[in-house]
């Protein structure tokens, strides 16, 4: 269950930015062995983008925002494990958990990095789940992307789950430095409000907009 903030952590750590959460220990050891298993049986395949095949490799269920049709896909029910794990999240979020109707897993084989970006502004809320070994996963100003003292780091723990949501979703950029061990990921995405999708209108700026 999430983790319990000690005085050190209180006293020590800088504040996050708004709206990223961190929590470690969401999963038990068990349930993070369950979906490793899972993980071993499914398709990965390199991720492509208009202009280049990503190291990493992906598999999605639920709808999938494809930007060249402008159009939300439906792509495969999550397999049960995962639709448990969405369970999971949803509820510790307070959200239905039809909501993330996105689904990505991720495999980043040793050496495997993520670039700066922000999610494509069609998704809204996005929850993510490490599994098997650490990262370093790293925020920046959107509009103060080379001050090097801006940039905020955040070690992922395998069974952790962080949240983006709100101003960490919309102003900052996230990565990940490449990873040392075989790592995976989950991340469920919900759709974004109309709202949130005009506050941003940042599609075509971002070096790497679209994940
Ligand atoms: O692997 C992760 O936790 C982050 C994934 C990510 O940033 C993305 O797919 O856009």
């Amino acid at each position: 269950m999430p983790h319990a903030l000690t005085t050190a952590d209180l006293f020590d750590a800088p504040p996050l930015p708004r709206g990223l959460e961190y929590h470690a220990d969401f999963l038990a050891v068990d349930e993070e062995a369950a979906l490793l298993e899972l993980f071993a049986t499914l398709p990965f395949r390199e991720a492509l983008f208009r202009e280049y095949t990503a190291r990493r490799r992906v598999v999605r269920f639920g709808f999938h925002y494809e930007p060249d049709e402008h159009a939300w896909r439906e792509i495969a029910p999550l397999p049960p494990l995962l639709a448990a794990l969405r369970r999971k999240v949803a509820a510790f979020r307070g959200v239905d958990e039809h909501d993330y109707l996105h689904a990505l897993v991720t495999e980043y084989r040793p050496g495997t990095p993520i670039g700066w970006h922000r999610d494509r502004p069609q998704y809204g809320r996005v929850a993510g789940i490490s599994f098997a070994s650490d990262c370093r996963m790293r925020f920046r100003p959107y509009d103060n992307q080379h001050d090097r003292s801006a940039v905020v780091a955040l070690e992922l723990a395998p069974r952790s789950l962080y949240v983006m949501e709100d101003d960490i979703r919309w102003q900052w950029q996230h990565g990940i430095a490449p990873t040392k061990g075989l790592r995976y990921s989950v991340t469920f995405r919900t759709r974004a409000k109309a709202r949130e999708e005009r506050g941003t209108s940042n599609e075509g700026r971002d070096r790497t907009s679209g994940r």
